[in-house]
């Protein structure tokens, strides 16, 4: 289906789509709003093609960088605030964006579906045990059409055949891409490697 024909008809949320749109345009930039409408047509297409909830796909991959463009001191707020793990701090944007971001949508958009809250919150880094709208949100944004970067092909590929191939394929090199650039990686992203990995023959 055409996203722009879609919608929302469970009241997951209290907006209509085109009211989601609009705050999330509020949210961030042009190009990263730009970015948010290609991983929500990438989500609604995996959505259909692995029998997802094509609704939920929607509104997890519109909100899924809803918080990426706040500032550092406003996610240490609501670090402090909700007692979120101490280890975050030790982290930065990358990582807050999605699992403070779950947060900052919660208090923002009076949105409390969990489901759609946890797709956003491992959205960058994963999880040992995912749900498909987890998997579906994790893939739209590696493999939106806009992305561009050495592997994206093979990814999509991979993505195509199978979700967790494709999730696997995703934590596989992401983490490799950390390591190489001696970069940190958040622990939970290490436990979603060793469980994927384990679960998942290529
Ligand atoms: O928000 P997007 O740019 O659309 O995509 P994303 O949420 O997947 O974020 C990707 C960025 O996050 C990329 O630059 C790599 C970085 N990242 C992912 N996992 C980790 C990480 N950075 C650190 N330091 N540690 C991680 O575990
Ligand atoms: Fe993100
Ligand atoms: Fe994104």
């Amino acid at each position: 289906m055409n996203v722009n024909d879609l919608e929302y008809q469970n009241n997951y949320i209290k907006y209509t789509r085109s009211e989601l749109i609009e705050r999330v345009s509020k949210s961030v930039n042009e190009s990263r709003f730009n970015h948010i409408l290609r991983v929500e047509k990438k989500a609604v297409e995996l959505a259909e093609q692995y029998n997802g909830d094509v609704e939920k796909a929607s509104i997890a991959a519109l909100l899924h960088d809803y918080a990426k463009q706040r500032s550092d001191a406003e996610f240490v707020k609501y670090i402090n605030k909700y007692e979120l793990k101490p280890i975050l701090l030790d982290y930065g944007n990358a990582i807050w964006h999605g699992v403070v971001g779950a947060e900052i949508i919660k208090s923002e958009l009076n949105i409390y579906d969990e489901e759609i809250l946890n797709a956003v919150r491992r959205h960058t880094i994963g999880a040992p045990v995912m749900t498909l709208l987890d998997q579906i949100t994790f893939m739209a944004d590696y493999i939106e059409d806009g992305r561009d970067f050495d592997g994206v092909k093979e990814a999509r590929e991979v993505t195509s055949k199978s979700l967790q191939e494709g999730v696997l394929y995703q934590l596989e090199h992401t983490t490799s891409y950390l390591v190489e650039n001696q970069k940190p990686i958040y622990p939970e992203m290490i436990d979603a490697y060793n469980a994927w990995v384990q679960r998942v023959k290529l």
